[in-house]
This record gives structure tokens, sequence and C-alpha cells, in this order.
């Protein structure tokens, strides 16, 4: 992350990293998903759910966009993004969640303004009431704090006046919180002009702080808008009541599974690492007790 990006990144609350995918990857995040939408008749929307599928589904495990594999895997740790997170972050951040939006398909296109105001969303806050402990946003003795940074790689292109990305910049420094008139936007027309509404192309990535209050534009492109939302925060905070579980998924390599480890204070530093793999190999345990469980249950039906 060089000295420009730094100075617009704080000044504004995002930047927009060019062309940080490849066209096979686009193409093979395109084809991964289209195909999740024509054969699922539940396609995986991503681990950012609070609402189970069905009574039998197991609490605190949700899907994730992962499970689709190949670039939705490399895109945990896409070296192009790793320098932007280790800064804004630090060395030992986590995924807290991830999630596809595909705007055209949307049925609501209101834009809801969230976050904002020092981390202090509100009571009325879209990502839940905050008290401002999780969406921090600050610049210290030459370092960044983020409570949660947002990378959303476009899997189209966005053209100015199409819709996508929008947020009001500076507001996650803001010291007062969102007017409440400013908060919602039917149309682009009622959208106040402090928004700013971001273009961008077909493999670029905008990472933005969630402290700064932002949304989704509301649609009017000719086709559809496909982002992919990968959520990082400190490896001490939560947002997602779901953690991963990397034994879920095939083919992660260990800097990946790493990156997917549910919170903890200890992180995974080399000197506490033993204790995160004991909290992953309990996991494993227990996923392994629930089957058994489950199938016990089945045959005695
Ligand atoms: O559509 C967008 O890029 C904004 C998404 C958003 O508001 C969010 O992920 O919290």
């Amino acid at each position: 992350m060089n000295e420009n990006e730094k100075y617009l990144f704080d000044l504004r609350g995002y930047i927009v990293i060019k062309d940080v995918l490849t066209t096979s990857q686009i193409e093979d995040l395109r084809t991964r998903l289209e195909t999740q939408r024509q054969t699922n008749p539940n396609p995986i929307i991503g681990s950012d759910r609070t609402i189970l599928g069905s009574e039998d589904d197991p609490a605190w495990s949700a899907r994730s966009l992962i499970e689709m594999g190949g670039t939705y895997i490399e895109l945990i740790d896409l070296p192009a993004i790793k320098p932007y997170l280790t800064t804004l972050v630090g060395d030992h951040y986590r995924l807290d969640h991830d999630y596809i939006k595909i705007d055209g398909a949307m049925k609501n296109k209101t834009l809801y303004l969230h976050g904002g105001g020092q981390g202090a969303g509100g009571a009325k806050d879209l990502v839940g009431p905050t008290d401002g402990g999780q969406c921090f946003y600050r610049y210290n003795n030459g370092k960044f704090y983020n409570g949660l940074v947002a990378v959303a790689f476009e899997l189209d292109d966005v053209k100015a006046g199409d819709g996508g990305f929008a947020c009001i910049p500076g507001s996650h420094k803001s010291n007062l919180g969102l007017p409440e008139d400013w908060r919602v936007a039917k149309t682009q027309e009622h959208m106040p002009d402090i928004v700013d509404r971001v273009a961008a192309s077909a493999g670029d990535a905008i990472i933005f702080t969630e402290a700064c209050a932002h949304g989704t534009v509301p649609w009017k492109g000719q086709s559809e808008r496909r982002t992919a939302f990968y959520k990082y925060c400190p490896h001490a905070v939560a947002w997602s009541p779901c953690y991963y579980n990397a034994d879920n998924y095939e083919g992660l390599n260990q800097a990946q599974r790493k990156i997917l480890m549910p919170p903890s204070a200890y992180g995974p530093h080399d000197a506490t690492e033993h204790i995160w793999r004991r909290a992953q190999d309990e996991q494993a345990e227990l996923k392994r007790l629930r089957n058994e469980v489950a199938s016990l249950k089945k045959r005695n039906k």
C-alpha cells in the first residue's frame, strides 16, 4: 500500500484497486456462481447469515462462497490484496464472513447507508445495533486500526450512473451520527449529494472500512452487478455469529486455514499457534460427534 493510497484511505475510508483479478479468475468466479444459480434451488449466498435454513441446520455454521472452490478459495488471501489488509488490519487478521451480492436480481433496491460516525451506527444501524466497539477506525502512531475491512471483488463492469458501491467519504472519522434523513434513498435521484458513487471494472476491488457510512446505490444498469465480498477483522473481533471451520472446505493451504480460524485474543501468532490448533481440532471433533448423533437418530427412527 503506497503513501498515496494510505492518504486516500485515511481521507475517504475507501480505495479502488484496479485489476486485482486476472481474466481467467473473473471467468472462473462467474462460471462457478452461475452453475450454483442454475443448479441449486438454494444457491450459496455467503456466510453472512443469522437465519438458519431449517431446524436441523447446525447452529454457528453457515454456507460460504469458499464452498464453490477454485478462485473463491484464492480470494481468501489474494496476493494483490494481502499488503492492504496487513496495513489496514494488522499481521494476523481473520476472515469474518463472505457473501455475494447480485444487483439487478435483487428485489429491494433502496439505498440504506450503514456504519459511520466512529463506529457508532446506533440502534437503527443495518448491521445491528452497535455500541461502536467493533466498528472502529483509527490512525495512530503511523498505524491503521480497523474493526472490519471489506474487500468487494467486482465480477462485472459498474459504470457511472449504474449504481453499486456508495459511501459518505470521511464519515468513518465523523464524531456525529449520520443524519436520519440521509440514511435511506429509494432512487438515485433521492440520494444526498454528499454520497460518493463508485464506478469500477470487472476485476477491480473496492476496499472500504465498515466504519465509513456506506451502502448500495439503487441499480439502474442494463445487466447484473455481481460482487463477492470478503470481510476481514482483527483476530479478536467477531461480527458474524457463524465461524468458519477450515475442515469443511477442500484444497485450503496453511495460510488460508489460519485466516479462517475462529476469533481469539491470541491470534495465529507462532507462539500461540498450538491454542488455535486445539480449537480447530475441537471443532472437528464436535462436527464428528454431531454427525454420529444425527446418524444414530436416523437409525432409531
Ligand atoms: O453494494 C455494495 O458495494 C455495498 C455493500 C454493503 O453495504 C455491505 O457489504 O455492507
